[in-house]
């Protein structure tokens, strides 16, 4: 790396619109150079790892991404900047750096804010910077160009927000939000650069000694040993245990160790969504293909990383074995997490262990010897026979080979894409295009799918896909439904303008979960469910010189992926869906209100 503290010559107030190749270096300082503010922020995230900023320029920031980039930051310049906030959180999940998203001031910092509270609501590291208008004026609120209280608007959708006055301050500005981003459980944070900051510039010597190399911004957190005693006597005490790990399973990175516990203990696990691959999803243990008997029917849950939320019907009601939506099925809850508000969110948890997931998985391991009793045979056997029966069941659909091609056909091939390449990333959002994937395609490799997480947000899609490519640089893979695809659609130009090996599938039913709904008064409008009948989002791909792939058979399919594969060029295949074969929002039909029936 270049000395990361020397600063940038400036001259002026008002930077030069393009950097000369010379002034691009970063060792060319003398004692009487001056910093620049910009010079301030590109070189706090140059020292602190961060070589990637995903933004959309503009005023007042339009100059930083372009002596970010002179100063060899990748620069990922977006058509939305709600693309570009999701693109900096997936990247954080990914990489356990912050994510860093740049845009101008209010409506750019507002299309970007989204992305920004989905990053804390999924504890996914994130820093947005924007830049914002005259602090005097926005006070006295008397109408400067895109005045807006941003840092106020900010709090109380991230886990922390900041503002810098004074460029001396960038530094301690930056570090902060590496620190608040990554420490403890990770979420995004709000930096705010008002546009007097970036017109500042500073003695170089102050620059340099203003500058914070953030030392451990995750320090591990070991758990208590008491807490890890208490979860491994009520683990023993089980007849039917369950181990769920959750995506912060997945971002710990304590792969091997997770694995570990897992086959030491000999526990049947449920992978959500993002965990998948942490193991194999063809691993034995996994009990997903049996997810609607063991939830109920285990005495004893051990959830990693993961948070007893909607996701896992609030860890009561119905799905866990209880007589009523309200009633607990009688579980008893061991809790891993790095937060210590976790526990007892929704029901009693016994045994909170609290910590960083590899501190706590490695402690919990100490305590499993060869002693160790694996479950009992009636309970695993019990497992293995739902799971066995609802996997053959389902080999058999996969099986067929309907016309229309419906979303099993369909989604059976990408199944065994992903088998023959368990590197590729695997990107994932719709109603139904999300449920069949989650359950259909195994994943093999950690953290390869990322999808909509806590919120089920439409619009990942283009953002998650582009920082997956750039920070991987593995092929990506992304599985549409029609609608979703929609609210991010227009990055396909950013895929090809970084020429990005991402292959985006449409599963395209015409509609949002169907596209067979007719307008109900019987007038001219289409129903506000569905879309254009058979359009060809594979030309929007062509039009910026990608290639797009029209698809009405599995064959047809798998051609067409295999050679987006091979070739690593910017795809989509427009896959034809039948347009009846969706249900209403998918798996999650009961959360959606309708007017009771008489
Ligand atoms: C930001 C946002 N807006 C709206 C929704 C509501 N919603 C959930 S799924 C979905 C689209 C489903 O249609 P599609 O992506 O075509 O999937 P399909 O079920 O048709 O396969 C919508 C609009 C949402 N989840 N997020
Ligand atoms: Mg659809």
């Amino acid at each position: 790396m270049d000395d990361p503290v020397a600063m940038h010559k400036t001259t002026s107030a008002a930077p030069p619109q393009a950097l000369s190749s010379d002034e691009a270096g970063a060792s060319r300082v003398s004692a009487q150079d001056t910093a620049s503010a910009f010079d301030l922020v590109i070189d706090a995230l140059k020292l602190n790892g961060i070589d990637t900023i995903y933004g959309l320029p503009g005023i007042p920031i339009s100059d930083l991404t372009r002596r970010a980039q002179a100063a060899g930051l990748r620069v990922i310049s977006f058509r939305h900047e709600q693309s570009a906030g999701y693109a900096a959180s997936i990247a954080g999940f990914m990489t356990q750096r912050p994510g860093v998203c740049l845009t101008v001031s209010a409506p750019g910092f507002l299309n970007a804010l989204t992305a920004l509270a989905n990053a804390t609501t999924n504890c996914f590291p994130m820093i947005l910077i924007s830049g914002s208008s005259e602090r005097e004026v926005v006070d006295l609120q008397q109408g400067d160009y895109e005045e807006m209280d941003q840092l106020a608007i900010a709090k109380p959708l991230a886990k922390a927000a900041f503002r810098v006055l004074h460029a001396e301050d960038i530094g301690v500005g930056i570090a902060r939000a590496i620190r608040a981003a990554l420490s403890g459980r990770p979420g995004g944070v709000y930096l705010d650069l008002p546009a007097k900051v970036f017109a500042q510039t500073i003695d170089a010597a102050v620059a340099r000694q203003s500058l914070i190399e953030v030392v451990d911004p995750a320090p591990r957190q070991i758990p208590a040993p008491e807490a890890v005693s208490r979860a491994l006597d009520l683990l023993k005490t089980a007849k039917r245990p369950l181990i769920i790990l959750g995506k912060g399973a997945a971002y710990a990175q304590a792969d091997a160790e997770v694995r570990s516990l897992v086959e030491k203990t000999g526990i049947p696990y449920l992978p959500m969504s993002m965990a998948k691959g942490i193991l194999p999803d063809t691993h034995p243990q996994s009990a997903a293909a049996a997810r609607s008997y063991v939830l109920p029917e285990a005495d004893v849950v051990m959830i990693i990383g993961g948070r007893l939320n909607w996701l896992l019907s609030h860890g009561k009601g119905k799905t866990w074995g209880g007589n009523s939506p309200k009633e607990w099925g009688g579980q008893r809850f061991i809790q891993v997490d790095i937060s210590p508000q976790e526990a007892d969110s929704n029901v009693r948890i016994d045994a909170p262990v609290v910590g960083d997931i590899g501190s706590c998985v490695s402690a919990l391991l100490a305590g499993i010897d060869s002693s160790w009793l694996k479950p009992p045979a009636e309970w695993l056997d019990a497992v293995s026979e739902r799971r066995n029966k609802n996997i053959a069941k389902m080999a058999e659909t996969l099986g067929k080979n309907p016309s229309p091609m419906n979303f099993h056909s369909a989604l059976a091939v990408v199944r065994d894409i992903i088998k023959a390449n368990p590197d590729a990333i695997l990107v994932n959002e719709g109603a139904n295009a999300l449920d069949f994937t989650r359950s259909i395609v195994d994943m093999y490799k950690p953290r390869k799918r990322l999808d909509v997480g806590t919120w089920g947000v439409m619009g990942v899609g283009m953002g998650f896909s582009i920082a997956a490519a750039v920070v991987s640089g593995q092929q990506v893979i992304a599985v549409e439904g029609d609608s979703a695809f929609g609210f991010s659609g227009m990055e396909v130009e950013t895929i090809c303008r970084y020429n990005l090996p991402v292959c985006v599938v449409i599963l395209n039913n015409n509609g949002v979960y169907r596209g067979d709904e007719k307008n109900p008064s019987g007038g001219p409008d289409p129903s506000p469910m569905v879309f254009v009948k058979n359009a060809r989002y594979d030309m929007l791909m062509q039009a910026f010189g990608g290639a797009g792939v029209q698809v009405t058979t599995p064959a047809e399919l798998r051609e067409a992926i295999q050679v987006a594969f091979r070739s690593r060029k910017p795809t989509l295949v427009n896959a034809m869906i039948d347009e009846t074969a969706g249900t209403e929002s998918g798996r999650i039909t009961s959360l959606n209100p309708t007017a009771k029936k008489k």
